[in-house]
C-alpha cells in the first residue's frame, strides 16, 4: 500500500507540475479525487485490511488525499489569477519557443518626401516656417492679390469654416505672416496641409504643399531658375531636364509652370506625360509688387521669387504611383513598399 501511494504521489506531482491551463487541472481532480479516482480505489482496497492496518494505512491515504486537495487548490488559485489560464509567475514557459518579432513601422511616403524636400532647402539656406490651417479670407486671398471677385477663388474650391474663416487652400498665408513680422532678407519654406474641395485620381480634399519664398536686394528670375533646377535635380537625379513655361498666378509676375522631362518614359512619350515627354511639377514666379504692398515692403528696394508644389504629386512621379487616394487608404500592402 505504501508503495502504491508513493507511485500515485509521483504521478500526481509530475502531472500538476506540467499543468499550465485550467482544463487538464479538472481532469487531474477527477483522476485523483473523483468517485472512480485513485484515492477512492485505495479506500476500497483498505476494506480488506485488518483493523491495525486500517488505522495505519487509513492515515496514509488521508494524508495523501489532503496533500492532493491542497496542491489542486493552490494551482487553481494560481491559474485563476492570470489571463487565459497561463501562470502569472512565469514559472512554466517554454524557453525554446522563438520570440515574437516586432515589425517596425516606417515613415509614410508623403512624410519621407516632405522631409527630403525640406532638407534640400535647408541645405540651400532656407528656414522652415509654419502657420495655422484655418485662416482668414485676408491672409488666404486678399493679401495675395486675390480680391473678392477674382476668378482664382473659384479655381481653388475653398472650404469655408464660417464667415471670414477658411481652411487654407495653400500655405502662402504663412509667408504673409512672416513678412508682416520680419524685414528682408528672407529665405523661407512653408510646408503643411492644405484643403480644397476636390476629389478624383489626382486630387484629394486634403493634400500637402511646400511653398518657398526668397526676398532680398537684386533677387532675379535667374535665381529662381537656378534654385528650382538644383532642387529638381536633387529629387529626380542629376540628369533631369527642367523647362519653364510662362503662366499666370495672381501673386507672382512674371509666373511660370515648371516641368521636368517625364521620369516614366525619359521624354519618349507615355500615358503619364500625355505623350508630351514632359510633366508639370511646380509653379513659381517673381513676387508681385502688389503683394509687397500688403506687407509694407518697399517694392523698389526688394525683389523676391516664390514657388509652390504638391508633395503627393512629387511622390507619385518619384515612385510611379497612378492614384493619389492610395496615400490615404492606410493599406499596409501599399505603405510597406516605401
Ligand atoms: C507669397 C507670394 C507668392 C507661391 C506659388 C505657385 C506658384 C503654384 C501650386 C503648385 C501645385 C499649388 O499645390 S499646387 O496646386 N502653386 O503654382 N505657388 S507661386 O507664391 C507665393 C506664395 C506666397 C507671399
Amino acid at each position: 500500500m505504501i508503495e502504491t501511494i508513493q507511485k500515485h504521489r509521483q504521478d500526481f506531482d509530475s502531472r500538476i507540475c506540467s499543468t499550465s491551463v485550467a482544463e487538464p487541472l479538472k481532469q487531474l481532480r477527477i483522476d485523483f479525487l473523483g468517485k472512480k479516482g485513485c484515492v477512492q480505489a485505495l479506500m476500497k482496497e483498505l476494506r480488506q485490511a485488518s483493523p491495525e492496518e486500517k488505522r495505519q494505512q487509513g492515515k496514509l491515504i488521508n494524508d495523501f488525499k489532503q496533500y492532493v486537495e491542497n496542491q489542486l487548490k493552490d494551482k487553481e488559485e494560481e491559474l485563476g489569477k492570470s489571463p487565459k489560464g497561463r501562470p502569472s509567475t512565469g514559472a512554466t514557459f517554454d524557453t525554446t519557443l522563438p520570440g515574437r518579432r516586432e515589425i517596425p513601422g516606417t515613415l509614410h511616403p508623403v512624410t519621407q518626401v516632405m522631409e527630403e524636400i525640406k532638407s534640400i532647402f535647408l541645405g540651400l539656406g532656407f528656414q522652415v516656417e509654419e502657420g495655422p490651417e484655418i485662416e482668414t479670407d485676408y491672409y488666404n486671398f486678399e493679401a495675395l492679390n486675390i480680391p473678392k471677385d477674382h476668378p482664382a477663388r473659384d479655381m481653388q474650391d475653398t472650404f469655408y469654416v464660417d464667415g471670414e474663416a477658411v481652411l487654407r487652400t495653400h500655405t502662402s498665408p504663412v509667408q504673409i505672416h512672416v513678412m508682416e513680422d520680419r524685414e528682408p532678407p528672407l529665405r523661407i519654406i512653408a510646408p503643411g496641409k492644405v484643403y480644397r474641395c476636390d476629389s478624383d485620381v489626382s486630387h484629394t480634399p486634403m493634400f500637402h504643399q511646400i511653398e518657398g519664398l526668397m526676398v532680398d536686394e537684386n533677387v532675379s528670375f535667374s535665381h529662381l531658375k537656378g534654385i528650382m533646377s538644383i532642387f529638381l535635380q536633387e529629387v529626380f537625379g542629376k540628369n533631369t531636364k527642367v523647362r519653364f513655361r510662362p503662366s499666370f498666378f495672381p501673386f507672382t509676375c512674371p509666373s511660370a509652370e515648371v516641368d521636368i522631362q517625364c521620369v516614366i518614359c525619359s521624354g519618349k512619350g507615355c500615358r503619364v506625360c500625355s505623350q508630351t515627354g514632359w510633366v508639370e511639377i511646380l509653379g513659381a514666379g517673381m513676387v508681385d509688387p502688389a503683394v509687397f504692398k500688403f506687407v509694407d515692403y518697399d517694392a523698389e528696394k526688394w525683389t523676391g521669387f516664390a514657388f509652390g508644389l504638391g508633395i503627393e504629386r512629387i511622390s507619385m512621379l518619384k515612385y510611379g504611383i497612378n492614384d493619389i487616394r492610395l496615400f490615404f487608404e492606410n493599406d499596409l500592402r501599399f505603405l510597406k513598399q516605401f
